[in-house]
């Protein structure tokens, strides 16, 4: 089999990866993904053992255990395109080999979960709430560059968001994926569930104006007001639909999960986001400990 070049797969001295600086050994094949590099220490200070903690840039990792369970949770900071960099080297480390640089006979599929905050896009969504993306979609492009294909359902979903909210004569050519259904059936007590569409940014991009006018004004009322059969979008962030779109790709089992800080419909944000995002995490990891 072929080898991967140097310039492609970027191993250090250390024989880890270039961005996350982990080696193979270091990963457990269960992994919890959070923006902030500060929530890494509150999701393992939940763990009975921690084996190894890493970081580079703002990619922290720190993988230990909860009961039998080994789980890796890793910082991507913010964005589709660091979930770039943070999915293909997740991938990298469990199918590569390093020491040939071939692709593994074997594929190890991972299950990635993201504990992130995220803004509401629906009255009845309240700030302090918990949200499992059933879909990821994605109007930042990242997915663009791969070959993604979508089933008769995503399109057909797809299909009608175009045709409802017309962004894509805009700025972008959206996509969608769906949940991993394996782990969503877990997470339905607790949690609302919809689509999280994933923005390239938190201001323009989600329609935030502060200075600068819009080039959609009209865009976070759109989202709101979609639907398709039983669905409609639930919320937005930056992350889930870079994540869903690769783990499809990269055969791994994904999950978004999300503590509304803010509602942007009835305008509030959470008074406390860090307790909402405590529950949602100890929730989580109660769940996840158990699958
Ligand atoms: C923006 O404030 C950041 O918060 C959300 C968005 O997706 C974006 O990354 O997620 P995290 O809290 O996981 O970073
Ligand atoms: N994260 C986002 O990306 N948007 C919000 O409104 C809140 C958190």
């Amino acid at each position: 089999m072929k080898s991967i070049a140097p310039s492609e797969l970027i191993i250090n001295n250390r024989g880890a990866i270039y961005h996350l600086d982990l080696r193979p050994e270091e990963l457990a094949n269960t992994i919890i993904t959070v923006g902030d590099p500060d929530r890494v220490k509150a999701i393992s200070r939940h763990f009975d053992r921690i084996d190894y903690q890493r970081q580079h840039r703002e990619f922290i990792t720190h993988t230990g255990w909860i009961g039998k369970k080994q789980i890796s949770v890793v910082s991507t900071g913010i964005g589709p395109d660091n979930i770039d960099i943070v999915m293909n080297e997740l991938d990298a480390l469990a199918n590569i080999n390093f020491d040939t640089r071939t692709i593994r006979p074997e594929l190890t599929s991972l299950s990635i979960f993201r504990i992130g905050t995220s803004g509401s896009l629906q009255a009845d969504i309240p700030v302090d709430g918990f949200v499992a993306g059933t879909h990821g979609l994605g109007i930042d492009n990242l997915l663009n560059f791969y070959r993604l294909e979508q089933n008769e359902e995503e399109q057909q979903l797809l299909q009608a968001f175009l045709t409802q909210t017309q962004v894509h004569n805009q700025f972008t050519q959206p996509y969608i994926s769906s949940a991993a259904g394996s782990l969503l059936k877990h997470f339905v007590d607790g949690y609302h569930s919809g689509i999280t569409v994933t923005c390239p940014g938190f201001y323009g991009p989600q329609g935030r104006v502060l200075r600068l006018g819009l080039s959609n004004p009209d865009l976070v009322d759109r989202l709101t007001d979609f639907r398709f059969g039983q669905y409609r979008i639930t919320n937005f962030e930056m992350e889930t639909s870079a994540i869903y779109g690769l783990g499809r790709l990269l055969g791994h089992q994904c999950l978004s999960l999300n503590a509304i800080v803010a509602n942007r419909v009835v305008k509030e944000f959470s008074k406390d986001g860090q307790a909402a995002v405590e529950k949602l995490i100890e929730k989580t990891l109660g769940i996840i400990a158990g699958i």
